[in-house]
C-alpha cells in the first residue's frame, strides 16, 4: 500500500485505471499528462500494441506538492483491458492505494463492464485486499455517444458500495480532473487515518 518514507518525508501512492477494452482508461491519462505542467509531471510511460490498445500498462508519476510537510506523489496506472491480459491486471494492481473504474457507458459494452468489475473483485482477493477499504471511484465515460445508457442503470449495473459516480468524455476531457481529485481525496483521507 502507499509507501511513506518519514525520513525522507516522503508519500508515494498507487492508482489504478481500470474497466473494460476501450473504456477510455489510456485516454484519461493522455488527458491528464497534456494538461499538467512540466514541473509537476514525470514522463508518461506507455506500453501499446500497434493499434494502441494497452499491453501491459501506462504509467504516469504526478508530483501533488507538500501535504502536511511530506512531498507527496501519485503513480497512476492504467491495466489493459483485454480479457487475455489478466495477469497483467493482477500485477499492476499490487499495492494498490486507489482504483478509478472506467465504464463505458455505450449500451453495448454493458456486459464487458460487467465481466471487467467480476474480474476486479476477483483479482482484489486473490491478493487479499479488502474491497471495503479500498478508496473507488466509478466514472461513467463515453457520455458524448448516442447509445449511452442512463446515469442511474450505469449505477444500479456497476455500483457496488455506493462510491462516488462521476461523467465523463474522457476525449475532451470532461470530468477527467474531476474523476482524479476524487479518488485522490479517497486516498489521501485513507492515509490520514493510517497515520
Ligand atoms: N467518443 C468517445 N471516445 C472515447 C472516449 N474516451 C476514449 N475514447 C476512445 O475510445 C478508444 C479507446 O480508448 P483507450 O483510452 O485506448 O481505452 P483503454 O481503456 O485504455 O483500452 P485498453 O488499453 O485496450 O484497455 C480510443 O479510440 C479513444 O479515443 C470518450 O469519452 N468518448
Ligand atoms: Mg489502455
Amino acid at each position: 500500500m502507499s509507501f511513506i518514507n518519514f525520513a525522507a518525508r516522503e508519500i508515494n501512492c498507487k492508482i489504478v485505471y481500470y474497466g473494460a477494452g476501450l473504456g477510455g482508461k489510456t485516454t484519461n491519462l493522455q488527458f491528464i499528462f497534456q494538461k499538467t505542467a512540466e514541473l509537476q509531471k514525470g514522463k508518461m510511460i506507455s506500453l501499446a500494441t500497434e493499434t494502441d490498445r494497452t499491453l501491459f500498462f501506462d504509467f504516469l508519476p504526478l508530483d501533488l506538492g507538500s501535504v502536511r510537510g511530506f512531498k507527496t506523489r501519485i503513480h497512476l496506472y492504467t491495466v489493459p483491458g483485454q480479457v487475455f491480459y489478466d495477469a497483467s491486471r493482477k500485477l499492476i494492481l499490487r499495492g494498490v492505494d486507489g482504483i478509478v473504474f472506467v465504464a463505458d457507458s455505450q449500451q453495448e459494452r454493458m456486459d464487458a463492464n460487467v465481466e471487467a468489475l467480476d474480474n476486479l473483485m476477483s483479482n482484489l482477493k486473490e491478493h487479499g485486499y479488502d474491497f471495503n477499504k479500498i478508496p473507488y471511484v466509478l466514472q461513467l465515460n463515453k457520455r458524448d455517444l448516442p447509445n449511452i445508457l442512463p446515469v442511474e442503470e450505469l449505477k444500479t449495473q456497476l455500483g457496488v458500495k455506493g462510491e462516488p459516480t462521476l461523467e465523463a468524455v474522457a476525449i475532451t476531457g470532461q470530468g477527467v480532473f474531476d474523476t482524479l481529485k476524487e479518488v485522490a481525496k479517497l486516498v489521501l483521507a485513507e492515509l490520514k487515518k493510517n497515520a
